[in-house]
């Protein structure tokens, strides 16, 4: 069974902010670059990858169920952070914000009782636990940094190994 016309801009407007957030994770590597944090950068970059893969998903899915893909502007993200605590947070934020979202999209499919997409969906339901519990991690962790400009240069380190 096709997907609506309702469904199918609700699945646009998601491919969108998936490469929204690609687009935001490559602007704060850009700005750990900046700053010679290069695990950061490194980090953000695999993050951006990963984002690009969810618009891809959701992109096969449209097509799969016989919709058309329509692609927006992407809006310009921020190139500029107060420090990476500020930078990571941001990201915690905008992973909860894109929870949202995404639930917003199962509320969508539910109510035009569209099983496929629901049952598509529950990866990215799942997929959102783990991006809020990594940035939000991060996040704790720069707080522990705190001032200390060796544990920075340590953990930056630690998140350059991120496979
Ligand atoms: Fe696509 O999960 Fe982050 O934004």
């Amino acid at each position: 069974m096709e997907m609506t016309k309702k469904m199918q801009d609700a699945f646009n407007e998601q491919i969108n902010k998936e490469l929204f957030s690609e687009y935001l994770y490559l602007a704060m590597a850009a700005y750990f670059d900046a700053k010679n944090l290069g695990g950061m950068s490194h980090w953000m970059k695999k993050q951006a990858g990963e984002e690009h893969s969810h618009a891809m998903k959701l992109y096969s899915f449209v097509y799969d169920r016989g919709g058309k893909v329509i692609l927006k502007a992407i809006a310009a993200p921020k190139t500029e952070w107060k420090n990476p605590l500020d930078a990571f947070n941001e990201a915690y934020e905008h992973e909860k914000f894109i929870t949202e979202s995404i639930n917003k999209l199962w509320d969508a499919a539910f109510s035009d009782k569209d099983r496929a997409s629901m049952a598509f969906l529950k990866w990215f339901v799942d997929e959102q636990v783990e991006e809020e519990a990594n940035a939000s991690e991060i996040v704790e962790k720069l707080k522990m940094v705190g001032d200390s400009k060796s544990a920075l240069f340590m953990y930056d380190a630690v998140l350059g190994k991120r496979e």
